[in-house]
């Protein structure tokens, strides 16, 4: 740092008294206004010193941090015909949206209409790592280049959903700086993470309010409290993301925030259901007589197990294990039906208690996450045989996801799906589909994991994939654009368009180019013996 011009002849002076002093014995003529000099010019050093400090690198990392030393062009496994094809058609989606929207949230591939809730660019965002690991390197260097000149956290001037700004931008830039290691991720993490904090401290809890205002100062937040009523995923699914951002800082208050949160959440968790749907983060008080695991709930049952698997499955978090452990078997005590064709099927119960013959698309991340928490011992593990372990539940939920994919012709289950009949197909009114990930990513899961796989999951996702890549095609757009539609009961009814979720390219195309991967669990990119996926896919490096 230059010294101020005022000092400079002070400095000068200084010098020659300091000369002479070394060759003569003339340093009694350090004058009192020199001390002073040395004295101001010390203060002024050690103050911008800590200035420096406090500013920079919270990002210092800890020697501990879980960082991927990889070159992702170093890597010479060749992508075969499948994933060639997967990677044309996310390329093909992202340029049009790059075309369309670049810097917006989300977009519309039928009518290249613009669709905005946080302001930041977020299909950006929430798609980097899914551009890197394809190697879509000219759509990742736009992005990123957009990213170093316009991404601003302070554009987000209205409320907006905490947990969904941490699952997708933020964990979507912290996973960019994995694989990277780029600081321009890092540093858009941290001062992320930094405005986020604030919101840890408004609630009685200490959980996060479900929409929050980013950039508000402290005082004005607390007008906001009416936004206390929240739900389980929403507060509770956001540990992975916070921890992650201490290990790479160094600096424990993120941890520290989310992990009180998470304490009092499953600390007050009623005994006898399944967790209810809304959470007061004020009272810490669960209510909603309606049991679920599909919205509102599923992640806070992922992330209790993914918390504990990334961070070492450490003594301090086994709380987090038994949690989910219990969560299983209130699941199946509560809402497991089996249909006509003896397909299993996670329902829901309503007030009277009556379970419906359902399944959510939402619900299906949940045989993959039985298959996660098999690999890691739990359950019986991965040579578990019993009705009641967690591997040959998770091969009976897969093959009734995979089920619901086949009750259109389209390769597309829609937003709920029917069991009534033996058949499984999207109940109508809920027969939409917005090329959710959930079905894919535990096929990525089961896959790998399952010693008895052979190539059963990879087939199913084969299948999967060539009848959506038949029915998602956007009309009238370039080869590989792929949309959201809706009524797909009917072929003639069937709607092309409406907003194209951040989830597609960041999950749904990601999922799918990992499952048709050739390598096996040790050769795998990402293997999940060594990487955990928030709930938005993307990935954090576990801590040995
Ligand atoms: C994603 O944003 C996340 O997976 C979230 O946890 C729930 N659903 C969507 C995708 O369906």
């Amino acid at each position: 740092m230059p010294a101020r011009p005022h000092y400079r002849q002070r400095i000068l002076r200084l010098r020659k008294i300091l000369h002479s002093a070394s060759t003569s014995r003339s340093f009694v003529f350090l004058t009192t206004t020199n001390i002073f000099v040395i004295v101001v010019l010390l203060a002024f050093v050690l103050s911008s010193v800590r200035t420096r400090l406090r500013r920079a690198p919270v990002a210092q990392l800890s020697s501990s941090s879980p960082i991927l030393i990889k070159s992702i062009k170093d890597d010479k496994y060749v992508f075969n015909k499948r994933q060639q094809d997967v990677r044309h058609v996310t390329r093909a989606t992202y340029t049009a949206y790059l075309n369309a929207c670049r810097g917006r949230d989300e977009f519309d591939p039928v009518t290249n209409h613009c669709h905005d809730w946080f302001n930041i660019g977020l299909t950006t965002l929430d798609s980097l790592d899914t551009l890197l690991l394809m190697k879509l390197e000219k759509e990742y260097s736009i992005s990123r280049e957009w990213a170093a000149s316009d991404l601003s956290f302070h554009k987000m001037t209205k409320k907006v959903s905490g947990f969904e700004l941490i699952i997708r931008a933020l964990a979507g830039m912290t996973s960019a700086y994995a694989l990277t290691e780029d600081t321009l991720w890092r540093d858009k993490t941290v001062e992320l993470a930094e405005l986020l904090l604030p919101w840890f401290n408004v609630t009685k809890t200490g959980c996060i309010p479900a929409e929050i205002r980013i950039g508000q100062s402290l005082k004005d937040i607390t007008h906001d409290l009416n936004d206390v009523v929240t739900s389980p995923a929403d507060t509770g699914s956001m540990q992975l993301e916070l921890r992650s951002i201490s290990q790479l800082t160094g600096d424990p208050r993120f941890a520290d925030a989310v992990d009180r949160c998470m304490e009092t959440m499953l600390a007050s968790l009623p005994d006898e259901h399944t967790v209810p749907v809304t959470f007061n983060a004020d009272t810490a008080q669960y209510s909603g007589s309606r049991e679920t695991i599909g919205g509102r709930v599923d992640s806070f049952y992922e992330m209790m197990l993914k918390t504990w698997i990334a961070f070492g499955k450490r003594g301090n978090d086994t709380y987090l294990k038994t949690a989910f452990q219990s969560g299983v078997t209130r699941i199946y005590d509560r809402l497991v039906g089996t249909n006509d064709a003896g397909l299993v099927f996670i329902g829901e119960r309503n007030s009277l208690g009556t379970l419906s013959k359902t399944m959510d698309h939402l619900v299906c991340f949940f045989p993959g996450l039985l298959a996660v928490a098999s690999m890691h011992g739990l359950g019986g593990g991965l040579n578990g045989t019993a009705q009641s372990d967690y591997l040959p539940r998770a091969r009976a939920l897969m093959r009734s996801c995979y089920q619901m994919t086949l009750g259109t012709e389209y390769g597309l289950a829609g937003e709920i799906s029917s069991f009534a009949d033996a058949q499984p197909r999207a109940r109508e009114g809920h027969d939409n589909s917005y090329l959710r990930p959930e079905i894919v990513e535990s096929l990525f899961y089961l896959n790998l994991i399952d010693p008895q796989a052979g190539s059963t999951y990879k087939d199913w996702g084969w299948d999967m994939w060539q009848r959506m890549r038949n029915a998602s095609q956007a009309p009238g757009k370039t080869d590989g654009v792929w949309c959201s539609w809706s009524h797909i009961l009917d072929q003639d009814q069937m709607v092309a368009g409406g907003k194209l979720h951040s989830f597609v390219i960041a999950e749904t195309f990601k999922y799918f180019f990992l499952l048709f991967d050739d390598r096996d669990l040790s050769q795998a990119p990402l293997p999940p013996n060594e990487w955990i996926f928030n709930t938005e896919a993307h990935p954090v490096r576990i801590v040995a």
